[in-house]
């Protein structure tokens, strides 16, 4: 293949590429409060530096028999968990934060206890980047800043906390 072909067929699959995301994670880690929990999550703060806006639409694990996207909505004054099934939007040169008492990557039927300093991978799906694969730290002694602009959610009343739509108990959850 001759130099200029190269040059060819890069400015030509140059010229075909949609507007994209870049999309980058950071300070993934994933916790279970407890060695027997059957349950755990991910949190982490997703970029997008792209001009264009993306969406987290699933998750899979080898760690866990299920993923689903979650978040935590008040009602009343008690904390429960939320599937979102839409997904988390990324916006285009902007962030979103999965972080403890909102966004998370929630994992049901752990197919391993989660050990401190251990790792999982995860598989992100993006509706724009495509597929994203991470090496998760475990950290189950990780104290959330719970602070993020303003927010104060050190008062969210975790125990009020139902169980899962399919009966899964969410002991293990607590910050405690
Ligand atoms: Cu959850």
């Amino acid at each position: 293949m001759t130099l200029k072909s190269i040059l060819l067929g890069a400015a030509l699959s140059l010229s075909t590429l949609p507007a994209f995301a870049e999309i980058n994670v950071e300070d993934p880690y994933a916790r279970a409060s407890s060695p027997a929990a059957q349950v755990g999550a991910a949190f982490m703060v997703i970029t997008n530096s792209g001009d264009a806006d993306d969406r987290l639409i699933s998750a899979t694990t080898e760690a866990a028999k299920r993923v689903e996207l979650h978040t935590h909505v008040i009602t009343d004054g008690i904390a429960k968990m939320m599937e979102v099934e839409e997904g988390f939007v990324v916006p285009a040169n902007g962030e979103v934060l999965l972080q403890r008492g909102g966004y998370h990557v929630m994992m049901m039927g752990l197919t391993a206890p989660f050990v401190q300093g251990e790792t999982i991978t995860l598989n992100l799906v993006f509706e724009v980047a495509g597929e994203v694969t991470l090496v998760v730290a475990v950290d189950n002694e990780r104290q959330d800043a719970m602070n993020h602009e303003g927010m104060n959610m050190d008062g969210m009343n975790h125990e009020g906390m139902e169980g899962m739509s399919d009966g899964t108990a969410m002991e293990g959850m607590s910050d405690n």
